[in-house]
């Protein structure tokens, strides 16, 4: 396990202290621990629970947040991945940014959605010829993950409230140990402004160009391995646009941040494949090119999981 210096500790004590508040902290306890409970304590047997972030964050530049930098990430991957979890028999706490792609739902137009609905007469809708076997499948996979209490969805939009949730998420599943996990695929913000060196009202522009200080995030990978949960299996994300530097950079951080494995993608070819990087060698993951309908994540879900049922009987023995 790895362990932080008081220097890192330090920064990120004061990230939490100077954030502002979660809004309905209270209510994301209670949502957590009735899903844990549901799903850890049950009698004749307990689920794994994978918490799968997704989407990217946004950082305010105001605290009347007008303007904010955001983060590329569709959500694709993480409602992808959701969908492979539960189909694994998983039960997922889908920490996702508002307004990304949602789980079963990657096959409904969305641009426009309305364009799956028409109307035979005045008083009744139903959904056009062409999309009702995707809303069909949509609406019944997730009203049954729903149902069975396998899915619980967390909505957040800043950099403040992404972390103050995965820390949350965190503290709950402490007690489930080695049958939890955490798949970090959500695109997080390396850089902020903090809260309190931001200005309160909508940046005047007036006065010519605007010098924005951003600090850095201080990376919470750290204490999430050493004490939030430090029984989890643990799974992030690299991102680069440079091949070149891919690799080297996904074996970096899993030296460093102790995570099980580093699924290393670039920008262009993530749909297409991804590098698990682990202390047991590299293995690209790739979609299968001759089915139309599969998709990375199918392949990549199935390794994972396999690699979890390892490090469950491991912490067994
Ligand atoms: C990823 O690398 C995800 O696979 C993608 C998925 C964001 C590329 P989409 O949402 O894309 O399907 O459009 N996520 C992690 C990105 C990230 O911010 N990683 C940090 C880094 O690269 C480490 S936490 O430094």
């Amino acid at each position: 396990m790895s362990s932080i210096s008081g220097l890192v500790e330090d920064e990120i004590s004061s990230f939490f202290e100077s954030s502002p508040p979660l809004k309905n902290n209270e209510e994301i306890v209670a949502k957590l621990n009735q899903f844990i409970e549901l799903n850890h304590s049950c009698e004749g047997g307990k689920r794994r629970i994978v918490c799968v972030t997704s989407g990217g964050t946004t950082v305010p530049l105001e605290q009347r947040c007008v303007r904010y930098i955001d983060n590329f990430s569709s959500g694709n991957r993480g409602a992808a991945s959701t969908e492979n979890f539960v189909k694994a028999g998983y039960a997922v706490i889908f920490l996702y940014r508002r307004g990304t792609c949602q789980p079963y739902c990657r096959y409904l137009p969305d641009d426009p959605f309305l364009e799956c609905f028409e109307f035979p007469d005045a008083k009744n809708i139903q959904v056009h010829g062409s999309h009702s076997e995707a809303v069909k499948m949509a609406v019944m996979d997730q009203q049954a993950a729903v149902a069975e209490g396998r899915l619980l969805k967390l909505p957040f939009s800043t950099i403040y409230e992404y972390l103050q949730m995965l820390r949350l998420i965190a503290t709950v599943l402490k007690d489930v140990g080695p049958c939890s996990m955490f798949y970090l695929a959500a695109a997080v913000s390396d850089f902020y402004v903090p809260w309190k060196s931001m200005t309160e009202h909508k940046i005047e522009s007036g006065s010519g160009p605007l010098d924005i200080r951003l600090a850095q995030v201080p990376k919470m990978l750290s204490i999430l391995r050493s004490n939030w949960a430090p029984k989890a299996f643990c799974i992030s994300f690299k991102l680069e646009t440079d091949s070149k530097i891919l690799i080297e950079k996904a074996t970096k951080a899993l030296q460093k941040y102790k995570v099980h494995a580093v699924v290393a993608n670039e920008l262009l070819t993530r749909k297409e494949e991804v590098v698990v990087v682990s202390s047991s060698g590299n293995v690209v993951v790739r979609r299968d090119n001759n089915k139309p309908e599969s998709i990375v994540e199918d392949n990549l879900i199935r390794l994972i999981v396999d690699r979890h049922s390892t490090y469950i009987k491991e912490s067994h023995t």
